[in-house]
């Protein structure tokens, strides 16, 4: 990774750390009585420890990138509460992805899963309030036509939702112990981790007020970006340790889940991780130098270690 591109993401993290401490949200209530706020100071605390904790922010990085690239007057403000937005709906999938019910998993960014450092109902309730603080921001944005969010709020929850994320991750939870096919895996991906990828990137390009050919180019590319994510997420199950990763290391391998490298081996994940980056890049040949950061964003995403 070049040291302008390695700054750039530092910078793209502080911004989106940052955003996401100023947009969390509140527990004071004009409904709360007295005796009862402690609750809903736990419940704050849970949603902090899950979402103000040391993500990478790759998605609000690609709502920052993609807006940057189709319009660099974008406003900063409302590219901040996108992206939290899209990381919001992100900290609450893995917060209910760990659970006893789904993965069971006690580790997540290097610290104990969120049901573990509180308990099973509050870190339920921790992700239903970051998705539907995510909603509420995007009802939040300042000189922005509302036919422009409401297509926001429509990406997002039709990514999130049965067709995308919570889709894939039923039919994921059901190939624990399958024998699958590719096809079969990659609809998975498709709709677990790509959706959400893909929406970032269209909100991106929304917000900023891309061309349908813009719009086009750039859902290309963040179609080849979020699978190529999952291959490289398979690829570090294997290759990397749990210190590393945050996360347990193996746990794919262990809940006997099918992965990319178990259909294609190792270098045949590696493989396809390069191929598409390389149907990634193709997909910007339209775009000028300032969506560069869009393909060093590319290139990191198959060769990171974490
Ligand atoms: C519970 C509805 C529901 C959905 C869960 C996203 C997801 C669906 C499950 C996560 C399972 C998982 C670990 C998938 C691998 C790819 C992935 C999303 C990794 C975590 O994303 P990163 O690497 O995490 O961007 P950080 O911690 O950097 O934010």
């Amino acid at each position: 990774m070049n040291e302008s591109f390695k700054a750039y993401l530092q910078q793209a993290k502080s911004r989106a750390d940052s955003a996401l401490t100023r947009y969390v949200g509140n527990f004071d209530s004009p409904y709360t009585a007295n005796n009862t706020s402690h609750y809903l100071a736990r419940l704050q605390q849970a949603i902090e420890y899950s979402l103000i904790n040391g993500g990478k922010r790759i998605r609000p990085m690609l709502v920052y990138a993609v807006a940057n690239a189709i319009n660099s007057e974008t406003s900063d403000s409302n590219a901040d509460k996108v992206a939290c937005a899209v990381e919001m709906i992100h900290a609450y999938s893995l917060i209910h992805d760990d659970l006893p019910a789904m993965d069971d998993d006690d580790l997540r960014r290097g610290q104990p899963t969120c049901h573990n450092a509180f308990d099973e109902a509050t870190a339920i309730l921790a992700g239903d309030a970051l998705q539907t603080r995510a909603i509420e921001l995007l009802t939040e944005l300042e000189d922005c036509p509302s036919k422009t969010q409401l297509a926001l709020i429509k990406i997002l929850t039709a990514a999130a939702g049965q067709q995308g994320m919570v889709g894939g991750q039923l039919i994921d939870l059901n190939a624990v112990d399958q024998t699958i096919d590719l096809d079969h895996l990659e609809t998975i991906h498709r709709l677990k981790t790509g959706a959400l990828i893909r929406a970032a990137a269209a909100m991106g390009a929304t917000l900023a007020n891309a061309s349908p050919q813009q719009l086009q180019a750039i859902d290309r590319y963040a179609e080849a970006i979020g699978l190529a994510f999952q291959v490289q997420d398979d690829i570090l199950d294997i290759e990397s340790d749990t210190a590393t990763l945050g996360k347990t290391q193996g746990a794919d391998q262990a809940l006997n889940k099918p992965t990319y490298p178990a259909l294609l081996g190792l270098e045949g994940a590696k493989n396809k991780a390069q191929q598409l980056h390389q149907q990634a890049l193709n997909a910007l040949t339209e775009l000028d130098d300032s969506a560069d950061s869009l393909r060093e964003l590319s290139s990191y995403i198959i060769s990171r270690q974490h």
